[in-house]
């Protein structure tokens, strides 16, 4: 088994996809989490400028889907066949697509950001959630299995976007409201947060930086 090292912030957002995949192949990694004032200093000497980073035998790279695709091929999550692969992988670009969208809510929303985060849920966020939520809630009405391919056990993608949806109702306003219109995706955070793994994660977590 390789030595595997993940470095993100101390925080649970792109980095808790890939801790919980750990988590849920039962294989060890060290957990780096980096804190504000190192960050500076450690952006110049990471690949691609940004976290997570993901080192395997010393070997590093960067972007959150590249590293999820990875792990999950290498621990049997990304599902039986190259085609089932690629669906996954598109779901979970998707859902990518989505947070990127929000970020001018979200930077505001954490205040990392100048702004007036009620307007920028309303311009921004429900906007985004209500072009990109729906293409979810199409691909699990045709599931056999309540993930989001149709697999046995989840996937790369139920993680992802299972993470997504948990962040998400730590953060907006109306928490209620965010998946009142998309049962089935809330069916599937019910899934996703009932793995024993999953949970266990959640509940013993450090406290998110800045929520
Ligand atoms: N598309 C990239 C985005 C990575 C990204 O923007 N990471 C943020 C943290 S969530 C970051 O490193 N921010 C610090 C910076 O850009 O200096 C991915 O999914 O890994």
């Amino acid at each position: 088994m390789p030595s595997y090292k993940l470095t993100y912030f101390n925080t649970s957002g792109r980095g808790d996809p890939i801790r919980i995949l750990f988590s849920l192949a039962d294989v060890p990694f060290e957990d780096v989490r980096v804190g504000l004032q190192e960050w500076p200093a450690l952006k110049a000497k990471t690949p691609l400028g940004t976290l997570p980073v993901l080192s395997v035998d010393g070997v590093e790279f960067g972007q959150t889907q590249a590293i999820l695709r990875y792990l999950a091929k290498e621990f049997g999550f990304a599902g039986p066949d190259n085609l089932t692969s690629a669906i996954a992988d598109s779901l979970a670009d998707q859902m990518a697509d989505f947070m990127t969208a929000i970020f001018p809510w979200h930077g505001v929303n954490v205040g990392f950001a100048p702004g007036d985060k009620a307007a920028l849920y309303q311009s921004v966020f429900i906007p985004a959630r209500d072009k990109h939520f729906p293409f979810f809630e199409k691909t699990l009405s045709n599931t056999s299995t309540g993930w989001l391919t149709s697999t046995p056990s989840l996937t790369h993608a139920d993680i992802f976007v299972g993470c997504v949806i948990e962040m998400l109702l730590r953060l907006v306003p109306e928490k209620e409201k965010l998946l009142a219109d998309f049962p089935l995706l809330a069916a599937h955070q019910t899934k996703f947060l009932g793995i024993p793994q999953v949970a266990n994660h959640i509940a013993n977590r450090p406290k998110d930086l800045w929520f």
